[in-house]
């Protein structure tokens, strides 16, 4: 256990955010040369940098400077899909592989700046693939391996990436997901990338097209073991990362080298009350930001060992988890509450099989978690002796910003409660913004400097989470949920904008409004009011064949759970749709469906109300 005062950190943080950050920034990353700034710029300007004139290297951070002492400890211990399959990296390792990738991508002209998509499964060489691009400066763009062709390319041509690293095949409760397949199907349209690296997961093979494509293991065996890392600015870009916002289009998140790794070593240290004997596992997958700062950077930057998984929780049955924390010792648990919501669901018999006898800490993160679901992790999966950390953050946050901290925080069952060192959280109007910048915070929206000037536009000099929160009289946040346009579906970030466009790809589709409706394993579901184009009749083999439009243009992620046909939707006179009013409906929350004076013609809503019955229990 850690000592120290949370109280009086967290003051002097504030007090002297420029001598704080300083000192932990010299404390928790190597520096080939010394910032000359800690912190200039402020969020009405939109010009904050951290630790400018600073010089490191992210992988330098995270692998070369542990070898001197930890070369033989084991940085990733990986458990496959299924159980029989795992695999285990030292840190020596781990380096040597990295060094020969980044060569393999030098050997494709890969060069500083350049941008490179990984779409893979859970296998160490996504890792590999995510560091070797920061050795050399590149930028690395992960893309979760369960999005679409489609999304895929949007990404791809969004970012302009040069390269895609994926595998023939991924695995995922043993079923085989066609990674190569959906690339070849993206790059129809993607005219900047030149090449294709492809990992064999699978025995299977798979379309081969001689010129752009190469096998990894082939690649790996022609380059040297030997490559420097390149020095890189505190704020010269490390990764890009695609998240929803309220319209349509994805945004490229782009968090910065300095700024970033400081912010995730240091809350990886704290908010797991790291130790050098733990044994770390998030489950999260390296698609999303969770797996960028808490399965990579986070602990390889603290020297840590953790474990990684290929699978899912109920494959081969629900013990899954249970076992891999048995099989490895697993301490410090984290993972997310729509998992723990499906793992309860199926009675503790599950859980009380295995010992769990080895954790001591229980994390979650991606939503909100109910007091009866972290009284159950509490008492039956942690036993009632682990600490249970719930940590608010976002993507565009980079790493934990509201989190209790273990043996610091007194637990309330469902707070997140206390703000990390240096992170001052307000209230106003229900709404949680921040108001002081922190190092961890994403430095742009890549290519689109107008959404990022968006965050800072509600309550100028404030950061606009998007989400709502309460704080009770205990400084203890509450967070209840997204204010904005989008879903949180399993933990994963979802925006309406973009659940519309799929449905519109289907040409039977003359309009859709989806709203967030909850669900009891899922958090939050999709529910989609869809008007049809004049000739075309409603059937309930439509509403399927819909059901495949949308996964096939985002993912399975992203299946709708209901769907209404609506002869029209509420308009205001300007022709704007009154989401607000389709959400009540959708909830059947129809007391006050607040002020419909400006709607075209009130007769749409009565019609949509007195639809919705026969949807209720058309759980699809
Ligand atoms: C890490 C991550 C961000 C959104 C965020 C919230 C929700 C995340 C919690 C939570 C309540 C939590 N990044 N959220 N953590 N809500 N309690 N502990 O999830 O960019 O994908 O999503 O997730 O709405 O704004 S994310």
């Amino acid at each position: 256990m850690q000592k120290y005062d949370y109280k009086a950190l967290y003051q002097r943080s504030m007090d002297d955010p420029v001598h704080f950050w300083a000192v932990q920034a010299e404390k928790y990353i190597a520096w080939y040369q010394p910032f000359k700034t800690v912190l200039t710029g402020d969020f009405e300007h939109l010009n904050v940098e951290w630790f400018s004139g600073g010089k490191l290297n992210a992988c330098y951070n995270a692998l070369d400077r542990h070898l001197p002492t930890r070369s033989n400890q084991t940085a990733f211990l990986w458990e496959g899909d299924h159980p029989d399959q795992s695999l285990k990296l030292t840190y020596a390792e781990l380096y040597n592989e990295v060094c020969r990738f980044a060569n393999v991508l030098k050997k494709f002209r890969v060069k500083k700046g350049d941008r490179v998509c990984i779409y893979m499964p859970m296998v160490p060489e996504a890792i590999i693939a995510m560091l070797a691009c920061a050795r050399i400066g590149a930028v690395h763009s992960v893309v979760f391996g369960g999005f679409s062709p489609e999304s895929l390319r949007n990404r791809i041509l969004d970012a302009e990436c040069k390269l895609v690293i994926t595998a023939n095949e991924g695995l995922r409760g043993n079923k085989i997901i066609p990674l190569k397949k959906n690339v070849d199907e993206a790059l129809t349209e993607c005219p900047s990338v030149e090449s294709v690296i492809v990992i064999k997961r699978t025995q299977n093979s798979v379309p081969w097209d001689d010129k752009k494509n190469h096998w990894y293991h082939d690649e790996m065996q022609t380059v040297s073991a030997d490559c420097p890392c390149e020095e890189m600015d505190a704020n010269d870009p490390i990764f890009i990362l695609y998240t929803s916002g309220s319209t349509g289009k994805p945004k490229g998140i782009l968090h910065v080298t300095a700024g970033y790794l400081v912010y995730v070593t240091m809350t990886f240290n704290y908010v797991f009350d790291y130790q050098p004997q733990d044994i770390f596992w998030c489950t999260a997958d390296v698609g999303w930001i969770t797996g960028h700062s808490y399965v990579v950077y986070g602990p390889l930057c603290n020297g840590a060992t953790s474990v990684i998984f290929e699978g899912v929780p109920n494959y081969p049955d629900f013990s899954r988890y249970w076992n891999i924390i048995d099989k490895y010792g697993v301490t410090i648990f984290y993972t997310s509450p729509t998992a723990i919501r499906a793992l309860r669901r199926e009675g503790d018999e599950y859980v009380t099989r295995t010992a769990r006898k080895s954790l001591r800490i229980l994390g979650t993160v991606g939503e909100p978690i109910n007091p009866d679901v972290w009284q159950w992790y509490y008492d039956v999966v942690g036993d009632g002796r682990c600490q249970i950390v719930d940590t608010w953050w976002q993507t565009e946050t980079g790493g934990i910003m509201i989190t209790p901290l273990p043996f610091q925080t007194p637990l309330k069952a469902g707070s997140a409660s206390w703000p990390f060192f240096g992170v001052k959280p307000e209230i106003i109007d229900t709404h949680l913004v921040i108001t002081k910048p922190w190092p961890g915070m994403m430095k742009t929206i890549y290519g689109d400097e107008k959404r990022f000037a968006d965050y800072f536009k509600k309550y100028p000099g404030t950061y606009f989470t998007g989400d709502n929160a309460t704080c009770d009289d205990e400084g203890y946040y509450w967070i209840t949920g997204r204010n904005d346009d989008v879903l949180k579906i399993s933990g994963h970030r979802i925006g309406t904008g973009e659940l519309e466009n799929a449905f519109l790809e289907n040409h039977h589709v003359a309009e859709a409004a989806v709203v967030g409706v909850p669900h009891d394993i899922k958090g939050e579901t999709i529910y989609a009011f869809v008007t049809l184009q004049g000739n075309v009749k409603p059937s309930d083999e439509l509403k399927k064949e819909l059901i495949q439009t949308v996964r096939h243009a985002i993912g399975a992620i992203a299946t709708p759970d209901y769907i209404q046909w609506a002869e029209s939707l509420p308009k205001t006179r300007s022709g704007k749709i009154m989401r607000r009013v389709l959400r009540k409906i959708a909830n059947n929350d129809l007391k006050d469906l607040g002020d419909i004076s400006t709607l075209a013609d009130p007769s749409v809503v009565e019609k949509l109300i007195k639809d919705r019955e026969g949807i209720a229990d058309a759980h699809i």
